[in-house]
């Protein structure tokens, strides 16, 4: 389905007008939820002075809670199985290491609510419409519960993401935040840390490329003394801000690229699973077994549903983006110095 879908979104139109912007950066203005929910007025923020982190992971990995922890921030924090964060949303801006960041909180890419190529488009989005105003990005998190048994296949997605929105080059500027250690005995804790520092599929070629695995216990202190490691840093520009803003199509980017594989491997389980279920019909119908035949024809739609739905939204992407872009922009206000 790769090169197919590739095909079809050959004649979209591509993302051209994003360019990296060397000329001076202009001050924007943020909406800011407060701690009751209701929308502060936005206040000025200077981006000569303020440092942006990125904070990612999978749903329910602590994302916002770091976040809230951090900045004395009132951002909705998951209670259940479902998803909470379906958009990219701001912190309140607060000093660590003499600096005033701001924290970015993200969905993550096993969200229950959103697809994959949705949260693709809103990451990507207000990640190039903060390239585009000159916001000083130092350093992105990802956070890693340390509780997790094992690695599910949803969570190596979003890690897979999360390292083709990087770019390797990024790597110096990222700390893997373990959290939940208060949930696993300090032995339990310390095998997985080894694992997951050790092995290619999870963080080792981070690691191995300067960035950092800092362990969080779930405090204001640690939080601060986490981030204190990033917001010295040199700005950097992620490899997904830099595609974009060359006026790489967004569909052939590496983050894209990556999806469309995961997209790919599940639409050709899909066709295995409707080859099966036509046998079976097949089988059902000569055995005149009406009931099974009804349950094998339901069966088969969803199939196809699933199908079509996962074609359809990739061929919408790129202009879902083009559309979630300008919403960014307009939500950011931008405002010349
Ligand atoms: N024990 C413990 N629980 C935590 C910690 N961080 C988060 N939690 C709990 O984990 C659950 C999920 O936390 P969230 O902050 O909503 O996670 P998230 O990554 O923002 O999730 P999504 O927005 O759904 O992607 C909540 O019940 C939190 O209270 C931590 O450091 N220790
Ligand atoms: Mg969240």
């Amino acid at each position: 389905m790769g090169q197919r879908i590739a095909r079809l979104l050959a004649h979209i139109p591509c993302f051209s007008d994003n360019v990296l912007h060397d000329e001076e950066p202009k001050k924007f203005k943020e909406t800011q939820e407060t701690k009751d929910g209701s929308v502060a007025a936005p206040s000025p923020i200077d981006p000569n002075t303020t440092v942006y982190v990125v904070v990612m992971g999978s749903t329910g990995s602590g994302k916002t809670t770091f976040i809230n922890l951090a900045s004395a921030s009132g951002l909705g924090v998951g209670s259940g199985l479902e998803s909470c964060t379906n958009e990219v949303q701001t912190s309140m801006p607060f000093k660590v290491g003499g600096k005033q960041v701001v924290l970015l909180d993200t969905p993550g890419f096993d969200d229950t609510s959103m697809t994959d190529t949705d949260v693709l488009r809103i990451i990507s989005a207000y990640l190039v419409a903060m390239n585009k105003q000159g916001a000083r990005l130092v350093g992105v998190i990802y956070m890693q519960r340390i509780s997790d048994l094992k690695i599910g296949g949803s969570a190596r997605r979003d890690l897979r993401m999360f390292q083709e929105l990087c770019g390797e080059e990024a790597y110096e500027n990222v700390i893997v935040v373990t959290n939940m250690w208060g949930t696993v005995s300090e032995e339990d804790g310390i095998a997985r840390e080894n694992e997951l520092a050790s092995k290619d599929i999870f963080y080792k070629p981070i690691l191995e490329r300067k960035g950092r695995m800092m362990r969080h216990d779930n405090t204001q202190k640690s939080a601060h003394h986490i981030l204190e490691n990033l917001v010295q840093k040199e700005p950097i520009v992620l490899r997904i801000q830099r595609e974009l803003a060359e006026g790489v199509d967004i569909t052939q980017t590496a983050a894209f690229k990556q999806l469309d594989r995961e997209l790919s491997e599940m639409a050709a389980k899909h066709q295995q699973d409707l080859e099966k279920l036509k046998d079976e019909m097949v089988q059902a119908e000569q055995e005149m077994d009406e009931e099974t035949q009804k349950e094998l024809a339901e069966e088969k739609q969803k199939v196809e549903e699933d199908l079509q739905k996962a074609q359809t939204q990739a061929s919408r992407l790129a202009s879902d983006y083009q559309a979630e872009l300008r919403r960014i922009e307009e939500k950011l206000h931008v405002r010349e110095v």
